[in-house]
C-alpha cells in the first residue's frame, strides 16, 4: 500500500516538533490537539448554519428534540469540553464568559498550561456564510502547579505567549499556529478529518497591497489616523499605493489574508469608543503573537501589543497589526502632532 508521507497532520507535526525536545512533556501537543478537535465539532456546525430553518433557530427545539444553541455558545462549550476533560490545561477565560473558569480536579492543577479564546470571532457573519473563526492564546501558569490556575495567569503580557493560533472556517477550513519556533497553517482535509500541513513556516510579506479597515467609521478617527487611510488611498511612488481596500468585518479573515498576501488591519479607537472594539487578551494578543512571529508587527498605535500587561479580563485596545513596512508607515503618520 502507497502512504504518502509528503503529507503530515497536525499531530504527526507536534510530536515531530517534541522529538527535537526530548525533555518536552508533550502537553502543548496535547492542548493543540484538543482545541484541533473542538474546532473539528465546531466545523461541523458552521458548515450547517445555513440549514437554520430546517434544524431549528438557536434557543428553540430541533426536529430531533434537542434544543439548538447559539453558534457561539455551541463553540465555547465544545472548547471548554475538552480542554475541562484534556491532560494540559489548568483552567480558561473566554470571550463568552465574564470570568475566568479554573478547573480544579487533580490533573488539571498540575497542568502547566492556560488557555484564552474566542470561540467564535465574527459570528454576526454566521448567517451571510461569510468566514468566521476561533482565536486561542496559550500561557504557561505563573501560579504554583499543583493548585487551582489564578487570574494572575491570565493577566499575563502577551509577549509570555507560550502558542497562539487560529482556526478559519472559510471555503476551506484551516488552522494556523504559532509558536517561538514559527507559524504553520494545516487544512482540514474533509475525507479523513484530519488537519493537514498546507502552508508550512508561514511569513508576512514585508509589504502588501490591501488596508483593511471599517471606513465608516472614518470621521470619528483621530487625524493622524485619517491622514494614513487618505495616504492609502493615494498614488504614492514611495509605497506603490493607492492600495486596495478589503474589509470583511471577520478580523480572522482579515488578519488571515494579510498574514498570506500582505496588508495591514486596522481597529482604531473611535471618539465613542477611545479603545476601539476588540479585545486585548481574546483577540489582539494572539494575533500579534502569531503575526510577530511571521515577521510582522502589531501595536497599539503608541506601543508593541504584546507589551501591554493587562489589568482586566476584558480589556479592549486599538489594534494595528501587519506587513512590517506597512506599520512602519503607519508609525510615521501617528508620530506626527
Ligand atoms: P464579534 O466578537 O462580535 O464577532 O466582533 C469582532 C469582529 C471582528 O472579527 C471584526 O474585525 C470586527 O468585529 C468588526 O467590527 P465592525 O463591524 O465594527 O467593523
Amino acid at each position: 500500500m502507497h502512504i504518502n508521507r509528503r503529507i503530515q497532520t497536525l499531530d504527526e507535526f507536534t510530536i515531530q516538533q517534541l522529538r527535537d525536545f526530548p525533555h518536552a512533556t508533550g502537553e502543548l501537543s496535547g492542548l493543540l490537539r484538543d482545541i484541533g478537535l473542538a474546532s473539528k465539532r465546531v466545523n461541523v456546525e458552521v458548515n450547517k448554519a445555513g440549514l437554520v430553518d430546517i434544524l431549528g433557530d438557536a434557543g428553540s427545539t430541533n426536529i430531533q428534540g434537542e434544543e439548538v444553541k447559539k453558534l457561539d455558545v455551541y463553540a465555547n462549550n465544545q472548547l471548554v469540553g475538552v480542554l475541562k476533560h484534556g491532560i494540559s490545561c489548568a483552567g480558561i477565560g473566554s470571550e463568552e464568559l465574564d470570568d475566568i473558569l479554573v478547573f480544579d480536579d487533580e490533573v488539571s492543577t498540575n497542568s502547566k498550561y492556560v488557555c484564552l479564546f474566542d470561540p467564535l470571532d465574527g459570528s454576526t457573519n454566521i448567517d451571510v456564510n461569510v468566514s468566521i473563526g476561533t482565536i486561542f492564546s496559550v500561557y504557561r501558569r505563573v501560579s504554583e502547579l499543583g493548585k487551582p490556575a489564578t487570574r494572575e495567569d491570565f493577566l499575563q503580557a502577551g509577549n509570555r505567549q507560550v502558542a497562539a493560533g487560529y482556526i478559519i472556517y472559510g471555503s476551506s477550513t484551516m488552522l494556523v499556529y504559532a509558536t517561538r519556533r514559527g507559524v504553520n497553517g494545516f487544512t482540514l482535509d474533509p475525507s479523513i478529518g484530519e488537519y493537514s500541513l498546507s502552508h508550512p513556516d508561514i511569513k508576512c510579506p514585508p509589504s502588501g497591497k490591501m488596508y483593511s479597515v471599517n471606513h465608516g467609521n472614518f470621521f470619528q478617527y483621530d487625524e493622524p489616523v485619517k491622514r494614513y487611510i487618505t495616504a492609502c488611498q493615494k498614488k504614492d511612488k514611495t509605497t506603490g499605493g493607492p492600495y486596495t481596500q478589503r474589509y470583511i468585518g471577520s478580523m480572522v479573515a482579515d488578519v488571515h489574508r494579510n498574514l498570506i498576501k500582505g496588508g495591514i488591519f486596522m481597529y482604531p479607537g473611535t471618539k465613542d469608543r477611545p479603545m476601539g472594539k476588540l479585545r486585548l487578551l481574546y483577540e489582539c494578543n494572539p494575533f500579534a503573537f502569531i503575526v510577530e512571529r511571521a515577521g510582522g508587527v502589531a501595536t497599539n498605535g503608541k506601543i508593541p501589543i504584546l507589551d501591554i500587561k493587562p489589568t482586566e479580563l476584558h480589556e479592549r485596545t486599538p489594534f494595528f497589526i501587519g506587513s512590517k513596512l506597512m506599520m512602519d508607515e503607519l508609525e510615521g503618520y501617528l508620530k506626527e502632532v
